[in-house]
């Protein structure tokens, strides 16, 4: 383990240091997830957030509020730090300024804000929280630190994955991640650009391995950053946006699918605002509605123990008629 080998280097650093040979101590990288407590490895805290979407304030508040200590505990971000909220410019800053410390995957609003980038697509008004972000000194770090962030990151020692949005029931854990990583490598590549300007859409609506390009690639990212409900058939419903009950008979939401591969796999998420925290079949739901007026989300994550939920009270910034008129895309 790499703790132990550190502890080890260490030690020899110190043992070199005191004589005439020269050993770079300062070169020895710190051990930023386990201390040590009465001789045991212990690995640090990880806590999952839902969508901050631009809520720096109450991320701020929470962070206090659990007591995230950096460079000890670890943030695991459900997607969506930007947009529709105040301040997405301090959120993006201050999550890539973790650096190590957080994992964030890519939710809608994120890739929404990368084709913005791009300059292929139409500036809306519901995009005027983004403007600080593309008109920032920094955005080209900010962005190329957005674009080479997953989609799905999993953790098998924790047992848990995390993505933003959901999984149709064909894939299991392994699966998803391999499309995931197609996906990402699409984004980090020479492609990014006419990804980004061809990955609206609601089709294909069935997953086949045998899809091929942009419609493959525009499955798997509905799945990651848009799903919320499937059909009986296991097609994708992405019209489906309200909460369970609301939606049209035969669609069930993602994680309810009957025989869903994913189900043995520990899964958190974010995106479904409406649904609010809720824990269902083996899933964790992580949005529930900060930028609403509900709550932020942190879920502290054990491999043994259940998680622990910690929420704090937001006032919201935005009208709930608001989000009904901005569906398309963004939702
Ligand atoms: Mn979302």
């Amino acid at each position: 383990m790499r703790p132990l080998k550190n502890k080890v280097k260490n030690e020899i650093c110190y043992n070199l240091s005191t004589t005439s040979f020269h050993f770079d101590c300062d070169r020895i990288e710190p051990v930023p997830f386990y201390r040590e407590k009465a001789g045991i490895l212990e690995i640090m805290a990880v806590y999952a957030i839902g969508d901050v979407q631009g809520c720096y304030n109450e991320l701020q508040k929470l962070l206090e509020t659990i007591d995230f200590k950096p460079g000890k505990d670890r943030l695991w971000f459900a997607g969506d730090l930007v947009n529709r909220g105040p301040d997405s410019l301090a959120t993006l800053r201050f999550v890539k300024g973790l650096g190590d410390t957080a994992i964030t995957v890519l939710g809608n609003h994120d890739l929404h804000l990368l084709a913005l980038s791009q300059g292929n697509l139409r500036h809306k008004t519901s995009d005027q929280t983004l403007e600080p972000i593309l008109s920032a000194k920094d955005r080209d770090e900010l962005l190329l630190w957005l674009r080479t962030r997953p989609l799905m990151h999993q953790d098998r020692k924790l047992d848990f994955s995390i993505i933003h949005a959901g999984l149709p029931p064909q894939w299991d854990i392994d699966t998803a991640l391999r499309l995931a990583r197609e996906v990402e490598a699409v984004l980090r590549g020479g492609g990014y650009s006419y990804f980004c300007s061809h990955m609206y859409g609601n089709e294909p609506r069935l997953w086949s391995d045998r899809l091929e390009g942009m419609d493959r690639l525009r499955f798997i990212t509905n799945c990651f950053t848009r799903l919320r409900y499937c059909t009986m058939r296991g097609e994708l419903a992405l019209r489906e946006k309200g909460p369970p009950g609301s939606q049209r008979y035969g669609c069930l939401p993602w994680y309810e699918m009957p025989g869903r591969a994913s189900d043995s796999a520990r899964i958190l998420f974010g995106h479904w605002s409406t649904l609010g925290f809720r824990q269902a079949r083996n899933t964790w739901a992580l949005d529930s509605g900060c930028l609403w007026g509900g709550k932020l989300t942190a879920l502290k994550l054990s491999k043994k123990k259940p998680p622990k939920l910690v929420q704090i009270k937001c006032k919201g910034h935005r009208e709930k008629k608001i989000e009904a008129q901005t569906l398309w895309s963004l939702s």
